[in-house]
């Protein structure tokens, strides 16, 4: 049987069209079966090409996918990474409207501010800390486009890695003297916790997570460049959100960070 050849363009065109409307979608590989990781990554260039188009800016790329618990999941051995965009950005203590996005979740993580840029294919942790002005607390909101929040590893990738909407601290604080895998983590949903960890469920170290990132990058001839805020992956599983849910997120050493859904 002959593979049906896959258009990037038209359906990084589709899943945008899905994110816009704010509609869930078929994932892609019920009709490509064998989209291949590379083939995914391509339609996420595309949608990516797409949104600088229409005058977004990248804020930074974003790492997905960094638990054990969901690369276990998903049977993967390597995260995955996306791009968060600027109007993704909610301000701290803002309101998200559930008319504004289609199933979100609501994951805590440990958001790095890069001072300098990190390139090449041998990026480690200790490069990474040298290179982080700051660390903020962040609420990730993550909303696939996807029918029941149901993919496959090629689909979540072409997907932008289920991006949506940021919330960062507004405490920054320098990674010196904290050990950023030994930071708790709440979050918590009306004032009730739901769900916590430590910083080391982010493949041991955030750090790492950034390392790993830039190397990844590296091998397409890209890098990491100052300003930007890089998302590490959810220290907490991922909780769905209603509206009427206050959601606030404690780290250890490093600060909260909340928004409201209406
Ligand atoms: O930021 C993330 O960890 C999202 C990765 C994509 C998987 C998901 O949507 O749960
Ligand atoms: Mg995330």
């Amino acid at each position: 049987m002959k593979t049906k050849e896959v258009n990037h363009q038209s359906i990084a065109a589709f899943l945008q069209r899905a994110e816009y409307e704010r509609t869930e979608v078929k994932r892609i590989t019920l009709e490509y079966p064998e989209l291949s990781l590379e083939d995914a990554y391509r339609i996420q260039e595309e949608i990516v090409k797409l949104k600088l188009k229409e005058g977004h800016r990248i804020i930074g790329p974003k790492m997905g996918l960094t638990s054990q618990a969901k690369m276990k999941q998903m049977n993967v051995e390597e995260p995955i990474y996306g791009y968060v965009f600027d109007y993704m950005m909610i301000e701290e203590g803002d309101v998200l409207s559930m008319q504004d996005v289609i199933h979100p979740k609501v994951e805590a993580e440990i958001a790095f501010i890069l001072g300098s840029d990190l390139e090449g294919p041998d990026v480690g942790e200790e490069e990474v800390l040298a290179a982080t002005a700051y660390v903020v607390p962040a609420l990730e909101i993550i909303d696939s486009r996807y029918e029941n929040f149901q993919f496959t590893l090629a689909d979540v990738i072409a997907d932008n890695a289920s991006s949506s909407r940021v919330v960062l601290g507004s405490r920054l604080i320098k990674p010196e003297n904290i050990e950023l895998d030994l930071v708790g983590v709440t979050l918590s949903i009306n004032g009730k916790i739901k769900a916590l960890g430590a910083g080391a469920a982010v493949l041991g170290h955030p750090a790492k997570s950034v390392a790993m990132l830039a190397r990844m990058l590296a091998r397409k001839g890209e890098k990491l460049k100052a300003g930007q805020i890089i998302l590490t992956g959810g220290v907490t599983e991922a909780i769905l959100l209603q509206p009427g849910d206050y959601v606030s997120a404690t780290l250890d050493q490093i600060g909260q960070v909340a928004f409201c859904m209406t």
